[in-house]
């Protein structure tokens, strides 16, 4: 029993946060994968005529899906969370004209940020590149737009857990030992509240396990994270917002009417000193 409860009591790391307005640059990118930011909150990184168009391709896709996986919310490309890989590669691979007609003829952003970065992490000897398998690679990212109700329109949550428990035949599992980074470009958000709340707190596995989600990292409860101090990150269109995933994180509750919250999300990660890999 004791030992039980002092497992459930969660231990504070302090966050770090840097919020600015302008370009992302890949050595602030290397930062968060290297642990030294856990959060780095770029206003305005990109167009509001890119975001919109973004956002106007997603409503009329016809690749978009309602999640069947527990996590409320609508989506177009592939998801690796609760997939085996030869499911998510597969579906990675299906998923690419819709992901890649989502920039139209637009520089897609994200591209752009996974391109500077390759040249980047080259000059260093570091390889980047999407995570593959034998039925296909992933793709640059996925557009999720949540749909949970309440104080949360996505649950607090940890995105390392999923990486960790990966099945063997994908290459992440690697990736879980060290920083997985979550990037999220936003080209669309509601009037009021869809912000990114992070909590002061890394989870173990036995914290996991603690809480009964040890493979999924989700989703924390409110009485969990009941005593951790958290940071709400206030979001607008054409912002970009990088984590350290290890952190718990979710979305809070947005007012309903107007316009919808849209986010473009991708992972990456060391998965060897001179390896970089990136998924959805
Ligand atoms: O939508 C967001 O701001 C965060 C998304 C997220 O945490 C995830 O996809 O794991
Ligand atoms: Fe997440």
């Amino acid at each position: 029993m004791e030992t039980n409860q002092v497992s459930q009591t969660p231990a504070i790391s302090p966050l770090v946060i840097r919020e600015r307005t302008g370009s992302i640059s890949a050595a602030e990118v290397i930062s968060v994968l290297k642990g030294e930011i856990t959060a780095l909150h770029i206003k305005q990184a990109f167009s509001t005529e890119i975001a919109d168009e973004i956002t106007a391709n997603f409503i009329r896709s016809p690749g978009l899906k309602e999640r069947n996986d527990g996590v409320p919310g609508q989506y177009v490309g592939a998801s690796h969370y609760r997939n085996d890989a030869a499911t998510y590669f597969a579906e990675a691979e299906t998923a690419r004209p819709d992901v890649d007609a989502l920039f139209g003829n637009l520089v897609d952003p994200v591209r752009g940020l996974f391109d500077a970065l390759k040249r980047q992490l080259h000059k260093q000897g570091i390889e980047l590149r999407l995570a593959r398998s034998d039925s296909g690679q992933a793709n640059i990212c996925r557009a999720v737009s949540w749909s949970g109700g309440g104080t949360y329109v996505l649950q607090p949550h940890d995105d390392v857990a999923q990486v960790l428990c990966a099945e063997n035949d994908y290459e992440l599992p690697a990736v879980a030992q060290n920083t997985v980074a979550a990037l999220n470009f936003y080209p669309s958000m509601p009037e009021e509240g869809g912000n990114l709340r992070l909590w002061s707190h890394k989870p173990t596995v036995n914290d996991r396990k603690s809480q009964g989600v040890e493979t999924t990292g989700y989703p924390y409860s409110a009485a969990y994270l009941e005593t951790v101090p958290y940071r709400d990150i206030q979001l607008r269109a054409g912002d970009i917002g990088l984590i350290d995933g290890g952190f718990v994180h979710g979305v809070t509750g947005q007012s309903s009417n107007g316009r919808r919250r849209l986010v473009l999300n991708s992972f990456f990660g060391f998965a060897r000193p001179d390896l970089v890999l990136w998924w959805t």
